[in-house]
């Protein structure tokens, strides 16, 4: 954790004017899913708190406690491949830079935080060479073994030295960038990796949408960034990149942006989309939008929690439909435990078997869903939700219902 007699200071600008606009109280690691043993034992699991900030003077929007990154990723439980819905999104990705770049065997492509190398698989099936970097062992041994050349470390000067300057003509990192204690350091690295026309890609949950639809359950100690565009830019105009473009997709993690970033004039900007995109942050990421995001949570509290106790009370039966890191904010801050949800069910090995820290409610195998016949599942997953309603029709059909969490509790069915 950060000494607390150390003064916070935004990571993007350096400012001290950093203000505190929301604080989730003291909650567990999302991914540190318990083991039976450690379920079993009484002592409590490490709880850290969880407070964002907002920065008077560049508006990046941010943890300031930060748990030791070594806790949260050497072991890691998540796995990208356990939706269709990014594997579809990842191959459409490398399809379309494969293309805009004429990408050929000569070309690397770098991936950072590249998890089970499913990005890497779909450009490596397009015929370019990939390289993941990758610090949670468990997993880079998994794309090793699945044929993705891993390099098992934190992305930063050491990898450049190892890789090669300008070695790379795709970077990308998906899914990372918010997760980033030194993002000074991080771009600068990525600027001396990146070939003088490569292009620098790379995927995060976008603030407008993250505020816009009141999804508090992705604020964790993972994500260290709640990134805004603007700020962002600032941070790579320091080290000779400049943003040159950007995609939205509504429907990934519940509102994400990619971004495209590149030496200085080494590609054309889209400066109206770009314009868009600052001008919609300036108006509805600002503190006062962060205020609104905390009263709402509190509100959104209350409402679930008096839907829930009123299914129990009339004898229904109800489980959670995955376990993704953000369920373990949304259950320990509305404090959901067994005495609501019998257990969730996930695809991922990993989890299966395990507890959800805090709440210590166990995840069980898809196939628990079937046979418990619940009447009702609140879908921690809810990013899926259109590849999970498709998947559980004839769960609907034979009268099961699902609650819907956000923008508000909604049952479906
Ligand atoms: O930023 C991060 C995002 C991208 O991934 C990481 N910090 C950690 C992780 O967050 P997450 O765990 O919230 O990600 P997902 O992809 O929303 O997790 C979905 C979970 O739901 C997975 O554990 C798989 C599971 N699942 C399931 O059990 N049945 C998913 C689908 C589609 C299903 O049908």
């Amino acid at each position: 954790m950060t000494p607390p007699d150390i003064e916070p200071s935004c990571r993007a600008c350096g400012s001290s004017r950093l203000r505190l606009g929301f604080d989730l109280g003291l909650l567990p690691l999302a991914n540190s899913f318990l083991s039976v043993q450690n379920s079993e034992v009484q002592a409590p699991e490490s709880r850290y708190p969880l407070r964002i900030f907002y920065c008077d003077n560049c508006r990046l929007i941010q943890l300031s406690d930060i748990v030791d990154r070594r806790e949260m990723f050497d072991d890691y439980a998540f796995l990208t491949a356990t939706a269709d819905t990014s594997l579809v999104h990842f191959d459409k990705y490398a399809d379309q830079l494969t293309r805009k770049l004429a990408l050929s065997a000569e070309d690397l492509v770098v991936d950072i935080g590249s998890n089970d190398g499913t990005l890497l698989k779909a450009f490596k099936k397009r015929g370019t060479g990939v390289l993941g970097i990758e610090p949670a062992r468990n997993i880079a041994t998994r794309a090793e073994a699945e044929g993705i050349p891993t390099i098992n470390e934190y992305f930063g000067s050491e990898s450049v030295a190892r890789i090669g300057r300008n070695k790379a003509r795709v970077v990308t990192a998906n899914n990372v960038v918010s997760h980033v204690g030194d993002l000074n350091g991080f771009v600068e690295s990525v600027s001396e990796l990146l070939d003088a026309k490569g292009l620098f890609a790379f995927e995060v949950p976008w603030v407008v949408d993250v505020l816009r639809h009141y999804n508090f359950d992705i604020v964790y100690h993972e994500h260290l960034s709640y990134f805004g565009f603007k700020p962002l830019s600032q941070v790579f105009e320091r080290y000779g990149l400049e943003l040159v473009g950007i995609e939205h997709f509504p429907a990934i993690h519940g509102g994400t942006i990619r971004g495209l970033a590149a030496h200085l004039d080494a590609f054309p900007k889209q400066q109206d989309m770009l314009d868009q995109t600052f001008g919609a942050e300036e108006k509805e990421a600002d503190f006062r939008a962060l205020e609104r995001f905390a009263n709402h949570a509190k509100e959104f509290r209350s409402e679930l929690v008096a839907l829930l106790r009123r299914l129990k009370k009339d004898g229904k039966k109800i489980v959670g439909y995955g376990a993704p890191a953000k369920a373990t904010i949304l259950l320990n801050y509305c404090s959901i435990d067994r005495s609501i949800l019998d257990f969730v069910i996930d695809t991922t090995p990993f989890k299966q078997g395990k507890f959800i820290p805090g709440v210590r409610i166990p995840i069980m195998h898809p196939d628990e869903f079937r046979k418990a016949k619940p009447d009702y599942a609140l879908l921690l997953a809810w990013n899926f939700k259109d590849e999970i309603l498709e998947k559980e029709r004839e769960f609907l059909q034979s009268g099961g219902k699902f609650i819907v969490p956000f923008p508000e509790p909604e049952v479906v069915g």
